[in-house]
This record gives structure tokens, C-alpha cells and sequence, in this order.
């Protein structure tokens, strides 16, 4: 009987994974006793690793030393305290950011480690990159079928709403909120030219349920719609879902970030060729309805 355990259960991507056994924030998983704890009450033959420390790109420009010490320690105690349990499957999350930043595009897989990433969030981004290593390191002197996914930019019910750490898309439905409710105008940050690439929770939730019983590959795979839109884009959307009728600013004096990081799903869509992924309007009319309903009792 396969048993699958998901940590960050009760963030993002977690909540929206379809098992029994997920767990928050009882085990700090920087410390590996309490991961072994963790693997020693649940059991489990299968995990979807989605804890980790995010955010945006405040948050990474910020805090860059807590960004690599909390998931380079996750990680490796994570997957390490599997292998000591038994566990036979793991999938692990990078993200595209960890990709580098001059390298010619579309972003694949296998340019991963050919060069720096992005000033913001290198530190991330190198944690993550060497969970990759460590689950080709494990493959190999242990047979073990760890394997790793690469989301683009995730948005979605359960996301961390704050108005300093958080991603674009949960910032700018709380900040756009704020306006609504208070009269006032919406700042945006920077110059609204970034290309971003967006993929729905939940479409990253059955994917990541795919891959822990059918993507087997020592090489990661890129979860991605593979659709770029401008930060001005977004904004046009998100007000248009709201109706705002006031000023719309954008702060030039706060960070644009990298520019761009456009993937290719093509290896995805070898396998899945039919998977249909959920459009940017019906998950933000999704997002912003949850987000309302939940206003009190969303992370922000
Ligand atoms: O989502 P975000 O914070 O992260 O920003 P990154 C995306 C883009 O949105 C940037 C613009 O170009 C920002 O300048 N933006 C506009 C805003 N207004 C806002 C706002 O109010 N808040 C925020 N946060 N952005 C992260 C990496 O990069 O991507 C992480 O730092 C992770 O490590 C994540 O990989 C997926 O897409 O720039």
C-alpha cells in the first residue's frame, strides 16, 4: 500500500494535493531529529517535498542568507531522512528562477547548472539547485527514484498574501484590495515591463501528483503553461477582475527583477500531451474570490 506524505501541507501547493497525510509547521525541518521525527510517525513510501522558505522578490533581495541556510538545511535533511526511512519515491520542487540568468532561451532542463542565476534571488536559487544534486548523488550511489519538477511562477488559494515578502500576484490582489476598500491609489512596483510565467496551484498540484507515480527521470521536468504576460498585463487584469476604478502607480523606485525566464514545456507536453492547463483569468477570479472569502484567515 503506497502512503504519501506532503510536507508544507498546508501551504500553496500543498493544500491542493490530494492525500491524507500532509503536515505544516509541527516539524521544523531545519533541524534533522524533528525530520526524522516526522518520518518516523508517518511512514511514509512516497513524499511531495513542497515546504521550503519563499517569497518574492522582496523577500529574496532582503533576506538572501535566511533564503539559502533554511532551504539548503530542508532540503537535504528532507530528502536525506527519507532515505534513511525506506521512502521510494520523492519529488522535489525547484523553480525556474534557479535557471541562469544570460543564457540563451527558451529555458530547458538541461541548462540548469550553466551559470550564475539572478543577482535577487542566487541564494535561492543555489539552494535549489543543489537539491537537484543531492537527488543525482542519491540516485546514483543508493538506486534511489528521487526525482525533482521546475513550476514557473505559482500563484493560487493559500498563497502568503503579505504586503513585503509576497509574490507578485497575492502582493498585488492585497494591495489592490487595500485600494478598493480604503480609496486610495494602487501602487505597483517597478516598471511593469518583467515578463513573468504563471501556473495555477492546483494545476501544480495534479502534476506533482503525476510525477510521484509516473515521471521517473534523473533530469528535472519543467511544470509550465509556457504563456509569458507583462507585469502592465497582470495589472490590466487583476483591475479588471476587481472593477478598480482609481489610480493605478507604478513605483519605479522599487526593484523590476529579472526581466524575463521564459521556459519550454515541450518535455512536459511529451508526456502529457493533452494536460490542460487552467487559463490566467480563471485562476485569478478564482484566487481573488478565495481571497476575499478568507480575508480574516489568509496568511498575509
Ligand atoms: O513574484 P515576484 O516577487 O518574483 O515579482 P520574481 C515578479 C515581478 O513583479 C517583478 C513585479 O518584476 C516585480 O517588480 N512587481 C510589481 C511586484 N509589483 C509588485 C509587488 O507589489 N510585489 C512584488 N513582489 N512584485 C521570484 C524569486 O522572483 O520568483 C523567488 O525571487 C521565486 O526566488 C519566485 O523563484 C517564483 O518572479 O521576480
Amino acid at each position: 500500500m503506497s502512503k504519501l506524505l506532503v510536507t508544507g501541507g498546508n501551504g500553496l501547493v500543498g493544500s491542493s494535493i490530494n492525500s491524507n497525510y500532509k503536515v505544516g509547521r509541527e516539524y521544523n525541518l531545519i533541524n534533522f531529529e524533528d525530520t526524522q521525527k516526522m518520518f518516523e510517525k508517518y511512514k511514509p513510501t512516497q513524499v511531495i517535498h513542497c515546504a521550503g522558505k519563499v517569497g518574492g522578490l522582496g523577500g529574496n533581495i532582503n533576506y538572501k542568507g535566511e533564503y539559502f541556510y533554511d532551504n539548503i538545511m530542508i532540503n537535504t535533511n528532507v530528502i536525506e531522512s527519507a532515505r534513511r526511512n525506506g521512502v521510494e519515491k520523492l519529488v522535489a520542487f525547484l523553480s525556474t528562477c534557479v535557471f541562469p540568468d544570460n543564457i540563451e532561451y527558451p529555458l530547458i532542463e538541461s541548462k540548469i547548472h550553466l551559470g550564475e542565476p539572478h543577482n535577487s534571488n542566487y541564494p535561492y536559487a543555489y539552494s535549489k539547485r543543489m537539491a537537484d544534486i543531492q537527488i543525482r548523488a542519491y540516485r546514483e550511489q543508493y538506486g534511489l527514484n528521487y526525482v525533482s519538477v521546475i513550476p514557473t511562477n505559482i500563484y493560487g488559494p493559500n498563497d502568503n498574501f503579505s504586503l513585503t515578502h509576497g509574490h507578485v500576484m497575492p502582493m498585488l490582489i492585497h494591495k489592490l484590495y487595500q485600494s478598493q476598500q480604503n480609496n486610495t491609489d494602487f501602487i505597483v512596483w517597478g516598471s511593469g515591463k518583467p515578463l513573468r510565467e504563471f501556473i495555477y496551484s492546483k494545476d501544480v498540484a495534479k502534476l506533482s501528483e503525476w510525477a510521484v507515480n509516473n515521471y521517473n527521470e534523473l533530469e528535472p521536468i519543467i511544470f509550465s503553461p509556457s504563456y509569458e504576460i507583462s507585469m502592465m498585463d497582470l495589472v490590466e487584469l487583476l483591475v479588471k477582475e476587481f472593477n478598480f476604478k482609481g489610480k493605478v502607480i507604478f513605483d519605479k523606485t522599487k526593484p523590476d527583477g529579472q526581466y524575463r525566464k521564459p521556459s519550454d514545456n515541450s518535455k512536459l507536453k511529451s508526456y502529457l500531451p493533452n494536460f490542460k492547463f487552467t487559463s490566467i483569468e480563471d485562476g485569478i477570479k478564482e484566487t481573488v474570490t478565495w481571497f476575499i472569502e478568507n480575508y480574516e484567515n489568509t496568511r498575509k
